[in-house]
């Protein structure tokens, strides 16, 4: 078995749950925070046979959007009297990050 993490925006987390539903796959949504943007994120865990793992892949890359985002960088150590304007950057934020691990043992109890 395989252990798929889907890290995806939050916006696009129910288009991809929906589907994986529809195709028959098992998973557990997270509610997360990305450490760069300090913004909620979803991440979802797929437990997933080995045969089915390019169809759940499939999914995850059909249904996140990737994005662009501005964000603000930290501001340097000023002296006083230094003028800072800051400049956003632009990120670009997915689709999806995902890992996939073995998984060496499942069991329900
Ligand atoms: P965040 O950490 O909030 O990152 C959001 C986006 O900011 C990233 O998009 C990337 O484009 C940019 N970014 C992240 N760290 C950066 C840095 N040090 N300097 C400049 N830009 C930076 P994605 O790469 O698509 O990542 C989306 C989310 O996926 C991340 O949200 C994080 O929650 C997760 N993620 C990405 N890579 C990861 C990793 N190696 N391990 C664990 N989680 C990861």
């Amino acid at each position: 078995m395989k252990l798929v993490f889907a890290i995806v925006h939050n916006d696009d987390a129910g288009k991809l749950t929906d589907a994986l539903r529809e195709g028959g796959h098992h998973f557990t949504l997270i509610s997360t925070t990305g450490g760069f943007l300090r913004e909620g994120n979803a991440t979802i865990l797929i437990g997933v046979e080995p045969e089915k793992l390019e169809s759940v892949l499939t999914l995850v890359k059909s249904n996140c959007v990737t994005r662009t985002q501005f964000v603000n960088p930290m501001p340097p150590v000023m002296e006083p009297g230094e003028l800072y304007l800051a400049q956003p950057i632009e990120v670009q934020v997915g689709g999806a990050t995902v890992f996939v691990m073995d998984v060496e043992r499942f069991e329900k109890f």
